[in-house]
């Protein structure tokens, strides 16, 4: 049974992309909050920290001194999760139920801005257009090495999301393998794509841009949008109105129109609880293992998942049934992406 978009009772839908389903309960929208609320951390005003590990001119913990950079930088993990050798030899005759692989890869970390008191929010059109170049640009020098399968760059921001340091960043973290989503993501748009001869997301996009309530912002290039399947209350899908399958595809003016796209979205996110709104966010797009060098089914995109559910200080928790069976959500996805685009004025 299909039902609309505006049904009040409970109901579940699928994610597209991943093959998942969310519970959908937004009757239970009323309830009374007598939970754990977060606290709000100062406010942070210094353009440098002494003791910031990015901060221009400083230590890092394994001894490096940072350059008194001016805009981005750059530098290899010095904890990196993924290491360049492959630990101890691979075993052909595993057991079936004790399987184990591989796993290197690459771990960078990229400053937006020598300023330690800005996020990318703050950051001016010219500024935020240079951090999408940099995405671009580290998705290609990644890709381009032989040992790499595939690219992910993500930002943690806040400290609710586990963020070591204010200080705006990213991180690259680049496997000889395919991680775990984005080989969902991909298997479910190669299929698309062999069964509809389209791309799975562009479709959809077009269903969206013509239904409009989960849009939250569009330009000529870019749309942002609350997926139907949105698990986190404000989650949002940011995605090229073309098709792109990699970061390093990018067009510069569709790195130009990108800073404008985000420009907005993060107004509107720190405007909606009237704080520093934090969020995990990545890109996902084709693997740089050649395969989709032409023809690619993937459309690239980034996620939102801000944690935040109904102010600063009360945030969603994935435990209980969600852990043990399905996500669920109170606020629909398109009553999420109206309280956005009021602000993104
Ligand atoms: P977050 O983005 O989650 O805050 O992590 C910051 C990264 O910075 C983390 O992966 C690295 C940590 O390993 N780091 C360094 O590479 N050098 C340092 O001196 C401290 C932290
Ligand atoms: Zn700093």
């Amino acid at each position: 049974m299909a039902l609309s978009a505006g049904t009040h009772g409970s109901h579940r839908r699928r994610n597209a992309l991943t093959g998942e389903w969310v519970l959908n309960s937004p009757q239970r929208l009323q309830r009374p909050w007598q939970g754990h609320t977060e606290s709000i951390a100062e406010d942070r005003v210094d353009r440098y920290v002494a003791d910031c590990y990015l901060c221009p001119g400083n230590q890092r913990a394994n001894g490096e001194v940072n350059p008194e950079y001016r805009d981005v930088f750059v530098f290899a993990n010095d904890f990196p999760a993924l290491q360049a050798e492959p630990a101890g030899t691979s075993d052909d005759a595993q057991p079936p139920l004790f399987r184990s692989d591989h796993a290197t890869g690459l771990c960078q970390v990229a400053c937006y801005s020598p300023r330690h008191d800005l996020t990318l929010a703050d950051l001016d059109h010219t500024e935020v257009t240079r951090v999408a170049r940099l995405w671009s640009d580290l998705d290609r020098e990644a890709g381009e090495r032989s040992d790499i399968h595939y690219v992910q760059i993500f930002e943690n921001r806040g400290e609710i999301m586990g963020c070591s340091n204010p200080h705006p960043h990213c991180q690259l973290w680049a496997t000889d393998h395919m991680p775990w989503l984005p080989a969902q993501e991909q298997d479910r748009q190669v299929r698309y794509l062999r069964s509809h001869g389209s791309h799975l997301l562009i479709d959809y996009l077009d269903q969206e841009l013509s239904a409009g309530e989960r849009l939250v912002w569009t330009n000529e290039e870019w749309a942002v949008l609350v997926p139907w399947w949105a698990v986190w209350p404000f989650e949002t899908l940011v995605l090229p109105r073309r098709q792109v399958a990699r970061l390093q595809d990018l067009t510069s003016d569709q790195q130009a129109t990108l800073a404008g796209a985000l420009q907005v979205l993060l107004t509107a996110y720190n405007r909606l609880f009237d704080t520093g709104m934090p969020y995990s966010m990545g890109w996902h797009g084709a693997p740089c293992d050649g395969t989709h060098d032409q023809g690619s089914p993937w459309q690239l995109h980034a996620h939102y998942y801000p944690p935040l559910l109904r102010s600063a200080t009360v945030r969603k928790f994935l435990v209980g049934y969600e852990m043990l069976a399905q996500p669920q959500r109170d606020l629909t996805p398109e009553q999420a992406a109206a309280r956005l685009r009021d602000l993104t004025g």
